[in-house]
């Protein structure tokens, strides 16, 4: 008996020692990856080198996807008589001042519908990242504040649930209760769980409202249509005052022709490039702005929470120095 219990306590202690070790170390895990600091944009794509010989500068702009277009104005812009250090000081210049123009989230009160409320729809192609992306920046904004996700996307089956998720984790890591309308029957019309959804933020006093919409074809037009009809039905309601597309920056001039078509539906007025975590390459960034108008306003770079960067003025600048080399 004497010998069992030799063995068998310290057997005992170290089963105990390890249960907690293992409790411990799970815990550590789960809540890392929720409180990662967010991963900068910076270093994440190829560098564009600049030479004195101009079909390579040239050549460089087109390794990085900028657009033919864009690629055209930027070299007759170039001083041809310029040495390789000068002429990436002037190249920096140009591309600063493409985005600087554009960059920066604007969230004045201007912006508000007249409860102060303000409405953000997010569309985009299927699997760009939208939902992912209003959690991302619902988090960001939420603190505090009275927030409402709504689903309008009755289209895959798990978009609410998805939605859910993001809520419970946007309250668990900041000060806020997140809702969330999504639709209360299988196939209903994405339309009025827009409609009730902002409805139930007016009348109720929320601060945002964040709309989720399905992923569609931008070259199919009854999607078009019913997203036409997801934004008027939130227009009875209040004003929307942030329409985000969202682009995958992996697609390249890709996601340019599918931002084109849904600047024909809705306002956009800020772009989300998203997985630059990925094989995105720079030149996406200018396209868009050069061609849409439309500032880029966020960088998604990663799944997380926390992988989002706001793109303002001085993170423009930071992305275009490190980028030029
Ligand atoms: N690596 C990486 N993955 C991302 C990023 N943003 C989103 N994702 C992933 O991309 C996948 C699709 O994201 P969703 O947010 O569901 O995309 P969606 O546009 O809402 O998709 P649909 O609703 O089906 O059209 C998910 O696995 C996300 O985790 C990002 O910045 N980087
Ligand atoms: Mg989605």
């Amino acid at each position: 008996m004497k010998v069992d219990l030799f063995y068998v306590v310290p057997i005992i202690i170290g089963v105990i020692f390890a249960f907690i070790f293992v409790l411990i170390w799970n815990k550590k895990n789960s809540s890392e990856n929720d409180t990662v600091s967010s991963r900068s944009i910076l270093g994440l794509t190829k560098p564009i080198k600049v030479s004195e010989d101009l079909a390579e500068v040239e050549r460089e702009l087109y390794l990085a996807d900028f657009s033919t277009e864009l690629i055209n104005e930027i070299v007759t812009k170039l001083d041809k008589n310029n040495d390789s250090n000068a002429r990436k000081v002037q190249l920096k210049e140009i591309l600063t001042k493409l985005l600087q123009n554009r960059a920066g989230a604007d969230f004045s009160v201007d912006n508000k519908g007249a409860s102060g409320l303000q409405t953000l729809l997010f569309v985009g192609v299927n699997g760009v990242g939208k939902t992912t992306t209003l959690g991302k920046i619902a988090h960001l904004m939420a603190s505090g504040k009275k927030t409402l996700l709504v689903g309008a996307d009755t289209f895959r089956a798990a978009a609410g649930e998805q939605l859910t998720v993001w809520a419970n984790r946007i309250n668990k890591l900041s000060n806020t209760t997140a809702d969330v309308e999504t639709a209360s029957r299988e196939g209903e019309d994405p339309a009025s769980v827009a409609f009730s959804g902002a409805l139930r933020a007016v009348q109720n006093g929320y601060d945002y409202l964040f709309v989720d919409t399905a992923g569609r074809l931008h070259n199919n037009k009854n999607f078009l249509d019913e997203l036409n009809k997801i934004r008027r039905s939130i227009e009875k309601n209040t004003p929307i005052t942030d329409v985000y597309i969202v682009l995958d920056g992996t697609t390249g001039q890709n996601a340019l022709r599918q931002a084109e078509e849904f600047a024909k539906v809705v306002d956009i007025t800020g772009l989300v490039i998203t997985k630059f975590d990925g094989s995105a390459k720079g030149g996406i960034v200018f396209n868009v702005v050069h061609k849409l108008g439309i500032p880029v306003k966020y960088i998604g770079t990663g799944e997380g929470v926390h992988d989002l960067q706001e793109f303002d003025a001085q993170h423009a600048q930071r992305f275009v120095d490190t980028i030029v080399t």
